[in-house]
């Protein structure tokens, strides 16, 4: 399956996650394959991209995943739960014809950021995740991240 753009946005925003994980679940891959039609990279690459100039910088990143993380902190406590993380991507997938798929996913991605495993994914948790995620993409090690980068990583291959 293939080509479902309204939830490729969400879908890279969980390999961020996701992907931090050693061993990615074949899930995952799948859905990160998904990720990779249309143009919704792009889209998500030139929102982390703040500047414009092609590249996104540790500063640029670590902007993004705050933002991120404060838009999904529904409550504002600081903390993430399993349905705080799901919620929006909820909604967006619930046009997708595998929705069990989908919440198996949603889970696991939670799970992966949750390292304490206390059911709550904190500030620290998350930045944790996305960065570790963001260092595999950046697959030449230069600390920054291209949109060519970005698209390698979401390959499922
Ligand atoms: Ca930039
Ligand atoms: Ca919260
Ligand atoms: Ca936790």
């Amino acid at each position: 399956m293939s080509g479902i753009p309204t939830l490729a946005r969400w879908n890279l925003v969980a390999l961020l996650i996701a992907g931090a994980v050693a061993g990615a679940t074949a899930a995952a891959a799948a859905q990160a394959g998904e990720a990779t039609s249309g143009r919704s990279l792009e889209r998500l690459f030139q929102r982390m991209d703040a500047n414009g100039d092609g590249v996104v910088t540790p500063d640029e990143a670590q902007a993004f995943e705050q933002r991120l993380f404060a838009r999904l902190d529904a409550n504002h406590d600081g903390v993430l739960t399993l349905d705080e993380f799901t919620a929006r991507r909820a909604g967006r997938q619930a046009a997708n014809a595998e929705p069990q798929r989908a919440a198996t996913f949603r889970s696991r991605r939670f799970a992966a950021a949750d390292t304490n495993g206390d059911g709550r994914v904190t500030a620290d948790e998350f930045a944790a995740a996305f960065n570790k995620r963001l260092s595999a993409m950046d697959t030449n090690g230069d600390g920054r991240i291209t949109l060519d980068e970005v698209k390698g990583a979401g390959s499922p291959i």
